[in-house]
């Protein structure tokens, strides 16, 4: 059988899995950006569809004042005994500092809401729950030992986050920096504790160490890492294969077995867009691993590639070899809609009266603007391939100063707006680039008349092109940007990715009114 890496595209990152009975589910992390936790299910491993978000209220997840990204670090996804638990941490990253909040929600129905959040009494992140045969349930998550930052363990009440033993370390890893990202499993009588080392930038890896007792002490896997792309050394025939993708950064590991009697590993890894640069964020992939004198062998030592060859997965559907996993690409009437279909998200807590549907999806402005730190009127949904032809078609905001259209976003201080301004006969189009602490804006085109506008952006591995004119005419060039200066590594290390968006600014109580929206994939 074939499959396509990345399983989930765009952002993203620090997925998690688990298994219950044929069902699996997947989530991961969300930073600034709301709802928080995306939710994913398959029964095949390879084919994923979002059921929405764990994170759905202010209660569970207050994100005024978030830095960017800030928020939602590393969530873990369990099942026990019919109960969903995910635990994750809300890091307050201000200019105030860096606070750390760890907790855990549950549920009983998967695919309804999850409870309040149970708080923890527990500085670090990534935190992961782990259930021995006994039922005594444990925390495993960054900790600062003697010798600097490991990984510790403690007893706890999962459902109300009551430690119920003192915190130990377990592991401080194989002497990469940040050991992280820890989850514990059992088999064959062998404690394995499989965590991150090397940062989650390009020197990144997982590695393994197992145990005959749940404390330790842990002994490292003898072909540790098992996983890593750092000083990848690439034959010809690799590089000559038109079907290669560059993954970087590949760790951030979830295991789970498939009841079939195999085993698989989900990760996050980047595809860099020019040497080192990458802006669509960390993305979800799938390996499997087979295990060999009792330690797990990743994808058979080989590098992950874009078109795995590999063994069936449970209940996989096939057309010509290759199994059918969906490209994500998204067409939405908004006239016909009363509620945002679960890929959007907004940016911190939303302004509700801000967000409506009267034959259309009405944005109205409020205090806050794409450039700041609050909760601007924008909605959007991750890039998730480089090519991609995104259509917006709206009713513009008329009011002074009032600005509406669609940008491609990454955070406050990096987006390329391709917006509306003026009203009746005298409206423009202008491409607002801001990055850094540099704003141009391109040479105005006029728009005729006063209906209806169409926006587009053709995206590329390069870059983007901006397009404006009326529904169902030839649309006009506004101009360019580079997706480089968009990328996580221009930023100084972000942990989000792209969005495309829809927003209206500027001029409180200004409305503007979308009426279509698509983002169609090209598949590398
Ligand atoms: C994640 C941690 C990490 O919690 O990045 O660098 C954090 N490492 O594992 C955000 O994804």
């Amino acid at each position: 059988m074939k499959y396509r890496n990345p399983i989930i595209p765009g952002f993203y990152p620090d997925p998690s899995i688990c298994r219950a009975g044929d069902d699996f589910y997947l989530v991961n992390s969300s930073f600034e950006f709301f709802p928080g936790v995306p939710l994913y299910h398959s029964r095949d491993l390879v084919c994923w569809e979002q059921l929405g978000s764990v994170l759905t209220r202010k209660s569970q997840l207050p994100l005024s004042g978030c830095g960017t990204s800030g928020g939602i670090f590393a969530p873990t996804i369990r099942e026990h005994n019919g109960r969903f638990y995910m635990i994750t941490t809300n890091v307050n990253k201000s200019s105030r500092g860096f606070a750390t909040a760890n907790f855990i929600v549950h549920t009983d129905d998967i695919r309804g809401e999850w409870s309040d959040p149970a708080f923890l009494d527990h500085e670090g992140i990534d935190p992961s729950l782990f259930w021995d045969d006994d039922g005594n349930c444990y925390y495993v998550g960054t900790h600062f030992g003697e010798k600097g930052q490991c990984i510790g363990q403690f007893q706890l009440n999962p459902d109300t986050g009551e430690h119920l033993s003192e915190t130990r370390p377990l592991w401080y890893g194989t002497g990469g920096r940040c050991p992280e990202g820890p989850h514990m499993y059992k088999k064959d009588g062998w404690y394995y504790l499989m965590i991150a080392e090397g940062g989650t930038e390009y020197g990144h890896m997982e590695t393994i160490a197992r145990s005959r007792s749940v404390w330790g002490p842990f002994e490292s896997c003898p072909h540790n890492p098992i996983l890593t792309h750092r000083d990848l050394m690439l034959s010809f025939e690799t590089m000559a294969n038109p079907n290669y993708v560059e993954f970087e950064g590949t760790g951030h590991a979830d295991l789970v077995d498939d009841k079939d009697g195999g085993w698989w590993l989900v990760f996050h890894a980047v595809r860099p867009s020019k040497s080192q640069l990458h802006h669509i964020g960390r993305e979800t992939m799938l390996v499997p691993v087979e295990w060999v004198d009792g330690w797990p062998v990743v994808n058979g030592g080989r590098a992950v590639e874009a078109l795995m060859e590999t063994r069936d997965t449970p209940g996989v559907q096939l057309a010509d070899g290759l199994a059918e996993q969906g490209d994500f690409s998204l067409e939405e009437d908004f006239t016909q809609m009363q509620k945002l279909s679960p890929s959007w998200a907004y940016l911190r807590n939303p302004h509700e009266e801000s967000y409506r549907f009267d034959r259309g999806l009405v944005l109205t402005a409020g205090p806050d603007c794409l450039d700041g730190m609050g909760s601007p009127s924008f909605v959007g949904i991750r890039q998730r391939q480089f090519r991609a032809l995104v259509e917006a078609e709206l009713e513009p905001a008329s009011q002074d100063r009032a600005q509406s259209g669609l940008t491609v976003f990454h955070t406050n201080e990096h987006h390329y707006d391709l917006m509306v301004t003026g009203s009746g006969d005298e409206r423009n189009v202008i491409l607002r680039k801001r990055v850094c602490d540099m704003v141009t804006e391109s040479t105005p085109v006029a728009l005729p008349g006063s209906g209806p506008v169409a926006l587009k952006i053709q995206s590329h591995k390069w870059g983007y092109e901006f397009f404006a004119g009326t529904p169902g005419e030839t649309l006009r060039p506004v101009g360019q940007g580079l997706s480089q200066l968009l990328s996580t590594e221009v930023m100084a290390g972000t942990f989000t990715g792209c969005f495309f968006g829809l927003f209206c600014q500027g001029s409180e109580e200004a409305r503007a009114r979308f009426s279509r929206f698509r983002c169609q994939y090209i598949t590398f």
